[in-house]
């Protein structure tokens, strides 16, 4: 997708309405409109990138950081019990706007949680996992 259709550069451009939350110089951080609970943000650099994959240094740290201003503001607002941050990358994990963007999640006692409790590794998996990404870390 090129950023001239893409939907959340129209949002920081302002050319698609939004329920935008805070703003810098980099990054936009607005409500999400189909939240896991109210309050529930997507942040996302200005400048079009398409995943975590695509994002350059600056653009990262600076929607971390925006990510973490939001999750203070969303504690104090709506007396979360926790927060969740997450982010999808590609088609493959659940990506559906290709504009990169965190998700601010509000988190309530009792909430039902689709991805923990995780579940153990089988025999053998643990250390072979760890060391197929060692490697493709060196
Ligand atoms: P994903 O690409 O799966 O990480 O999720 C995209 C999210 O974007 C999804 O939770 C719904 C939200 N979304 C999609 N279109 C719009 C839109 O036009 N405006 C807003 N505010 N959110 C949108």
């Amino acid at each position: 997708m090129s950023a001239a259709d893409c939907i959340f550069c129209k949002i920081a451009a302002r050319e698609l309405p939004a329920q935008i939350v805070y703003e810098d110089a980099d990054t936009l951080a607005f409500l999400d409109i189909n939240p896991v609970n109210p309050g529930h943000t997507l942040v996302i650099p200005k400048k079009h990138s398409a995943d975590v994959f695509e994002i350059d240094d600056a653009d990262w740290i600076a929607v971390m950081r925006t990510s973490r201003i939001v999750a203070h503001a969303l504690e104090k607002a709506l007396k979360t019990d926790g927060i969740n941050l997450g982010m999808n990358n590609r088609a493959g994990a659940g990506q559906v706007v290709f504009h990169a963007h965190v998700h601010v999640m509000p988190r309530f006692k009792g909430d039902p949680h689709s991805l923990w409790p995780g579940k153990p590794y089988a025999e053998g998996e643990f250390a072979a996992t760890g060391e197929k990404i060692r490697g493709a870390l060196n």
